[in-house]
């Protein structure tokens, strides 16, 4: 399977992230990723470079305001003192319900506040040349499968699928998959499915096409009544306007057997195809995975194997964009079972 790389997914690299109360080392870091690309490439899977610009497609996904805010947001912080090279900004303040979120304002922290939904999304230096070179390995991704191919993997960081139109969150600034679906629709497919099977539920993108009943939005997640995002991803959460059918969530409690997690996934794969979407983007967080130090499902890398498989058995061109997963020195083994186990069949 070609497998889109971009060095550039390096260039985010912060150092700290708050949890419990505490600083501690971050999760998401540069070396899940090369982790992934070393197994990938073990396993003969060839790297491309991306060679798409997705800036024109991005404005279909985000915010204006926000893409400005997101892509200047290193310079401001900057601007405001320049020992903030060696420091992170997290925001302290969100403008919940009765507060104002229609009006920008100048402090900078507010700003970040009004474009996140929490305080576990750091910023550095290369946040933006990071996320946008998975926006563009999610639109190469989408070209390669119109020009035949029957699946293609975004080996991007940081991941996306928290991020929405105007917000970022949970280690997520741009909404890849998204992004890969909408490059899709341009391709001429008249149905797009995503598929995310993170352990988290994808809020973002559920948002982003929660009113479209050509984007059709399945996922399978731990319960948001005890996981994060907490405040989306309940199973009565179908959908709204146009998009009213067309949006499944399958939460699931934490600690749920791997048996119960593939009858899951028998549910989402008997909607998909009922939907019968002439691609699909899956969202692949690896987080499900027993070993992942912040999630509580129980999958062995070998039902990695077992997932790729019956994706392949839908029969549908399929864009693998990688989102969670943090036991990172297996997160390569687990991402290449995926993608074996999608070739073998
Ligand atoms: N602050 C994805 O898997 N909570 N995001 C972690 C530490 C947020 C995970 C607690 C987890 C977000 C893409
Ligand atoms: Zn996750």
């Amino acid at each position: 399977m070609q497998v889109l790389y971009s060095a550039s997914q390096q260039a985010h690299a912060p150092a700290f992230e708050f949890f419990r109360g505490e600083r501690v080392p971050c999760f998401e870091t540069p070396a899940r990723a090369e982790f992934v690309r070393q197994a990938l490439q073990a396993r003969g899977h060839e790297l491309v470079a991306p060679q798409d610009d997705s800036s024109a497609l991005l404005l279909r996904v985000h915010h204006p305001g926000y893409l400005a805010f997101l892509q200047s947001a290193w310079k401001q912080w900057l601007a405001l003192d320049p020992a903030n090279a060696e420091r992170q900004p997290f925001p302290s303040v969100w403008p919940v319900r009765n507060l104002r979120s229609d009006v920008e304002p100048d402090n900078f922290i507010a700003r970040l506040g009004l474009y996140s939904m929490d305080n576990g999304s750091p910023l550095s230096a290369g946040t933006w040349v990071a996320a946008k070179a998975g926006a563009d390995a999610a639109v190469s991704a989408a070209r390669l499968l119109a020009q035949g191919a029957r699946g293609v993997f975004c080996l991007t960081r940081p991941p996306g699928h928290h991020a929405g139109a105007d917000v970022m969150g949970g280690y997520c600034f741009i909404n890849h998959a998204a992004v890969a679906a909408t490059a899709l629709r341009e391709c001429g497919c008249q149905r797009v499915a995503v598929l995310d099977v993170d352990y988290h539920h994808g809020n973002g993108t559920q948002s982003i096409f929660y009113e479209r009943a050509d984007v059709l939005v399945v996922s399978l997640h731990g319960d948001p009544r005890t996981e994060y995002p907490f405040y989306l991803g309940h199973a009565d959460e179908c959908g709204a306007g146009a998009g009213l059918g067309f949006n499944l969530n399958l939460p699931l409690p934490a600690g749920t057997p791997v048996a119960a997690w593939f009858d899951a996934l028998e549910t989402a794969c008997a909607r998909l195809q009922r939907f019968s979407p002439e691609a699909l983007v899956v969202s692949l967080g690896l987080d499900t995975f027993a070993g992942d130090p912040i999630c509580s499902f129980k999958l062995q890398s070998s039902d990695f194997v077992r997932l790729g498989v019956r994706l392949r058995r839908l029969q549908r061109p399929t864009v693998f964009v990688l989102e969670g997963g943090y036991a990172a020195s297996e997160l390569g083994t687990n991402a290449a079972n995926v993608v074996d186990g999608f070739e073998q069949v």
